[in-house]
């Protein structure tokens, strides 16, 4: 601690607390009570030890601060706006309202300062845990200056979620002594006090996972969470973990208790609230020029730790993916499952993209996700690219986001259906803009032996019904380099690889445009003026390739699309959309070994969904395909079904298959 804290630093404290009180009631809705119990940790944090600069929030050297607990964002909005960040009063005066900066939970790229999407309790851990795998990184190959020190502030939701503890442990194996947890021990959730449900002991546990683990007993006292968080910094090889123990909405008449956890109390609680806190209750966002100076200092601070960063940091490369040179696949080659194509591709894409670095759920030989020659990021060796998530997906996307909002492009693979147990995570790289490349491997019940358990049916769909995510499941080898080129040139949306587990004949790039993947869906092969078209994605498309011979011999034209990816189809204009699947072709016959919700849209009133609305079963891949209906036989069958009822004038029976 350089200078004693005094007057002014408690005022400034409880200029927090009110303003946090004054949004919420303003609001008539939010969280007060975190940012009234956690206030004195954040301010010792932000005006001694984080640095940043508020003039330059995306200043690469920075230390990251993740507000974990996003509802009390209250706490941060004030510290951006006391600081100097691009956030006004007037920002603080439409907290949670309609286009406003300030939004009911904190949004990465919405509000300047802020580091990570955080709301639902928990992915702020793992986010991180990524930002502090990436500061390591970071460092140890473009030198110490390069890195930087993650402080997340973390809360009881936050520990009670399992994906804390998934990324706690790994960062406590790893050793990560860039990264420190402000853990706001206030004993309050929303049901009422801890010991309704949360009684381990949570430091305990952290140590057990191999952190360093400091108690402030009383976090009003600033000398000791500043003895804390110096000693944290301090500390070498392990993470820390500093249990500070808080009062939730200090200040108030509900102090201590889960009354103070949300809401607005009215206005006479407000005035009370207050007045015990030193501020005349007829002001409202009240900012003590006292207080505008002390931390108005972070600007000056902010600005020579930048500068002093620039006189040493060396070169460090972007996101930006050069031009990528990726060899297609020969029409020759053996069949080859598209997860062992993907694990050809990154073995290229390794030496282009500099940042790219990735690994696995503990799937990397099935998910074949690790390029010869990459070394573990391992404690000592961080500047190893090939990351060992361990068993742990959900942790493993959460740390994904946080490496990717560091300005890393990371990937992460597993198998499909535990898409399920990574879910949150993956919504929130959409809806934070983040880059990660998702690679789910074993894709459909083609995967066979390890039976419905392991066999995806509705995750397609649910990939699909998710914003801003784009979904690309390639039909062979080339669609799949087709597929990572789209994957890395998304610099800030999420993209979503599928992939077989089986062997697919690969699409001779002479005999077929597979170049148009790149557009979403595009003709395979087929006439100009066909009776039907056939529609699939991923294996299936082999499928309908083979219903088209079939259908030849029965004296009926197709055309066959591959789809690869709705998103990227949807993007192109209506013209290339209708040439594909031209408006007056209403035989259309989709195939695809997955739930059919959705296809409708492809195939209209008047066609055919061929897919998989029950689960899977345990049995070779080919036997469970077969017997569920993934044949050509099958599509053919169905293609002249539709081509028939198509036939039939309006007014008739059309697509009435019995009649
Ligand atoms: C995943 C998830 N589940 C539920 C919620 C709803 N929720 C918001 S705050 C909260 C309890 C918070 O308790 P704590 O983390 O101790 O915060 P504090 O009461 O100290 O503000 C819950 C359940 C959420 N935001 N995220």
């Amino acid at each position: 601690m350089s200078t004693p804290y005094d007057d002014i630093d408690q005022l400034a404290i409880n200029t927090i607390r009110t303003l946090a009180l004054d949004a919420v009631e303003q609001a008539k809705s939010g969280h007060p009570g975190l940012p009234m119990g956690a206030a004195p940790m954040a301010h010792v944090l932000w005006t001694r030890y984080l640095r940043y600069n508020p003039a330059d929030p995306s200043w690469p050297g920075r230390d990251r601060f993740v507000l974990s607990a996003g509802h009390g964002c209250m706490l941060l909005y004030a510290l951006l706006h006391l600081t100097g960040y691009d956030l006004s009063l007037e920002d603080l005066k439409n907290f949670r309202q309609w286009e406003s900066r300030t939004p009911g939970h904190p949004e990465r790229g919405h509000t300047p300062g802020v580091e990570a999407t955080t709301g639902p309790l928990g992915q702020g851990t793992g986010n991180a845990v990524g930002m502090a795998i990436a500061g390591k990184h970071l460092a140890a190959r473009f030198g110490d200056a390069a890195g930087f020190r993650v402080f997340a502030l973390v809360s009881d939701g936050d520990l009670m979620e399992g994906v804390s503890g998934e990324a706690s442990s790994l960062a406590g194996h790893l050793a990560l002594d860039n990264l420190v947890f402000l853990y706001d021990d206030n004993h309050v959730t929303i049901d009422g006090d801890t010991q309704l449900a949360f009684t381990e002991d949570r430091a305990a546990r952290y140590a057990a996972y191999g952190w360093h683990t400091l108690t402030v007993e009383d976090g009003n006292d600033l000398d000791a969470i500043d003895a804390a968080i110096a000693e944290a910094i301090a500390h070498e090889g392990q993470p820390t973990f500093i249990s500070v123990k808080t009062i939730i909405g200090f200040g108030s008449v509900d102090a201590g208790t889960s009354r103070a956890h949300s809401d607005a109390r009215g206005p006479e609680q407000q005035a009370e609230t207050k007045r015990a806190l030193g501020f005349d209750p007829e002001k409202f966002f009240f900012v003590p020029e006292e207080v505008s100076a002390r931390y108005g200092e972070a600007l000056d601070r902010g600005a020579a730790l930048e500068a002093e960063w620039k006189q040493t940091v060396g070169p460090i490369p972007g996101p930006e993916v050069p031009e990528l040179v990726i060899e297609p696949f020969d029409g020759d080659e053996k069949p080859m499952a598209t997860r062992a194509a993907s694990g050809k591709v990154i073995a290229q894409l390794a030496g282009q993209v500099p940042l790219l670095l990735g690994g696995s759920a503990d799937l990397t030989p099935s998910n074949n996700t690790k390029p010869e020659g990459w070394d573990d990021f391992e404690p000592g060796a961080y500047a190893g690219r090939y990351l060992r998530f361990g068993v742990r997906e959900h942790g493993m996307s959460a740390i994904a986001n946080g490496l990717a909002a560091s300005g890393l492009r990371p990937y992460a693979a597993t198998f499909f259906n535990f898409l399920d147990y990574a879910k949150p995570a993956v919504r929130l790289s959409a809806l934070s803009r983040l880059p990660v490349v998702w690679i789910y491997t074993h894709d459909s019940i083609g995967l066979g032996e390890d039976g419905p358990t392991h066999q995806p049916v509705e995750q397609l769909a649910t990939l699909r019904a998710t914003p801003d995510i784009c979904v690309f499941r390639p039909a062979d080898a080339n669609e799949t380099v087709a597929g990572w080129r789209i994957a890395l040139g998304r610099t800030e949306l999420p993209t979503a690889l599928i992939l077989s587990r089986q062997a697919l004949p690969v699409l001779d790039p002479a005999r077929y445009p597979i170049a148009d993947a790149a557009r979403g869906g595009y003709v395979l092969e087929g006439d100009p003026e066909p009776d039907v078209i056939l529609i699939g994605t991923g294996a299936e498309v082999h499928l309908a390739l083979a219903a088209r011979g079939l259908l030849r011999e029965r004296g009926v034209s197709s055309r066959v699309v591959s789809l690869p990816s709705w998103e990227l189809f949807e993007e192109q204009s209506e013209s290339y959309r209708n040439e594909v699947l031209p408006l007056e072709i209403e035989a259309r016959v989709s195939v695809e070994a997955a739930a059919t919700l959705g296809w409708e849209r492809y195939v209209g009133l008047h066609g055919a969904v061929i897919g998989l609305d029950r689960f899977g079963a345990s049995a070779p891949g080919t036997t469970a395909l077969e017997h569920l209906g993934f044949t050509a036989e099958r599509v053919a069958d169905e293609a002249e079904r539709v081509v028939q009822a198509a036939s039939i004038p309006s007014g008739g029976q059309r697509g009435d298959s019995e009649s």
